[in-house]
């Protein structure tokens, strides 16, 4: 539906013919729908493994938190309960993280397992080792097969296997990890030699977490993709433009879905539809950046750099009040030229200066993708400062 072309000079009559609408008002409201939709995919992600294996720090870390936040799930802790706990993304609350019971028991059954926790709410499932992967994995990964679901091998801590022989006089870390692959793998060939992911909890920006969105983006639908991507933190440079480029994706969606109020006469009614599509694109982009305040706090946690330094790295804030600021502004017919985020949140501009329908959406298209930039090379910054530079 809205694949490969994502280029930056899309133009009106192209994103008309996406959305399968001739007329521009309904294909407005038929943009709206779509993000509308894409905004209420959902994604449930098991976390599956032996207690002790890492499975409340890894959705921790995927969540973005420390496992000692208000919300986290308690690590280090021996497992009681048989319930599965659900933990939501703190800003994409559709995408929801499953603590599942351990698997360790000497009688375990997978089958038994997999109908007590429910396995039908599950889009796919990790299964977390912190050693060798065991018979109980791989009962596990077979009964998920059977029953058409997905699962991932992920072989957790594996900074503590590189600090374990980073002292040793031959350490070369490549050999170290290849060594863990091929374990991981001997203990895994009944299963045909799935990819086993390489994590350390507490520096996704390492290792195999990138190759593991990689390869659950690919997995899944566009939509649920989008929202995958979306929800992982930013750990690293690589994963900073990865957000990018599926965020450029939707940047026609939204610019057809908020240009095209423009051409009602009613100035006050466009403004409304305007600035609803608009500043919830912007918003969405700003927090799954990681440049929400929250995040930058946890970046400088994680990181152990003053929050201020990192925020001395923005040029371009989104203050919700630049909002706010917005809807109370009267409309003038002299339009300025885009150079911030201020700006572009600045009604008037976007109210007075089209002259049709093709014009609005060109105008906001750029707008738009001119944001997204100025938000990434912000980010980029706050990675420099925050010491993240791979
Ligand atoms: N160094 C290191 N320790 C980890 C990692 N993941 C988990 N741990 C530690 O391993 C212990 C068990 O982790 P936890 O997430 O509670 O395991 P669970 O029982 O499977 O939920 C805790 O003390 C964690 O701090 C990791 O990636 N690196
Ligand atoms: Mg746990």
């Amino acid at each position: 539906m809205m694949t490969e072309d994502s280029s930056a000079d899309l133009d009106f009559s192209k994103a008309l013919e996406r959305v399968g609408e001739r007329d521009p008002n309904a294909a407005a409201a038929k943009a709206k729908e779509q993000l509308y939709s894409l905004d209420s995919v959902t994604l449930n992600i098991a976390v599956t493994g032996e207690t002790g294996a890492g499975k409340s720090a890894f959705i921790n870390a995927f969540r973005g938190l420390n496992d000692d936040d208000d919300n986290s799930a308690p690590t280090g802790i021996t497992e009681t309960t048989k319930q599965a706990t659900m933990y939501t993304h703190p800003t994409k609350p559709n995408v929801r993280l499953w603590d599942l019971p351990g698997t360790g028991m000497p009688n375990f059954k997978a089958n038994k397992f997999l109908k007590e926790v429910n396995f039908e709410t599950y889009d796919l499932f990790i299964i977390i080792s912190s050693e060798r992967f065991k018979e109980n994995d791989v009962f596990l990964a077979k009964e998920i097969q059977k029953k058409q679901k997905r699962f991932y091998f992920v072989r957790s801590k594996i900074d503590n296997d590189i600090w374990a022989v980073a002292k040793t006089k031959k350490f070369d870390e490549q050999q170290v990890l290849c060594t863990i692959r091929e374990n991981c793998h001997r203990n895994l060939k009944e299963l045909g030699n799935p990819k086993v992911f390489l994590i350390s909890s507490y520096d996704l920006g390492k290792y195999d977490f990138q190759d593991l969105v990689d390869t659950l983006e690919s997995d899944l639908s566009e939509y649920e993709g989008f929202v995958l991507v979306q929800s992982v933190p930013v750990c690293s440079l690589a994963m900073l433009e990865k957000k990018k480029a599926v965020m450029e994706k939707f940047i026609w969606l939204a610019a057809l879905g908020s240009s095209l109020g423009a051409i009602i006469p009613l100035p006050l009614l466009s403004l409304a539809i305007d600035k609803t599509v608009l500043t919830s694109y912007l918003i969405s982009c700003h927090n799954f950046l990681g440049l929400n305040e929250k995040s930058l706090i946890k970046l400088s946690e994680r990181m152990n750099k003053p929050l201020s330094q990192l925020k001395s790295a923005i040029k371009t804030p989104l203050e919700l009040a630049v909002i706010d600021k917005l809807s109370i502004r009267p409309c003038t017919a002299t339009a300025k030229p885009v150079k911030s985020l201020d700006d572009l949140l600045d009604a008037k501009f976007l109210l007075t200066s089209f002259v049709n329908a093709a014009q609005a959406f060109k105008t906001t298209y750029t707008i738009l993708g001119g944001a997204l930039n100025d938000m990434v090379n912000d980010m980029r910054q706050v990675l420099q400062a925050a010491g993240l530079n791979e």
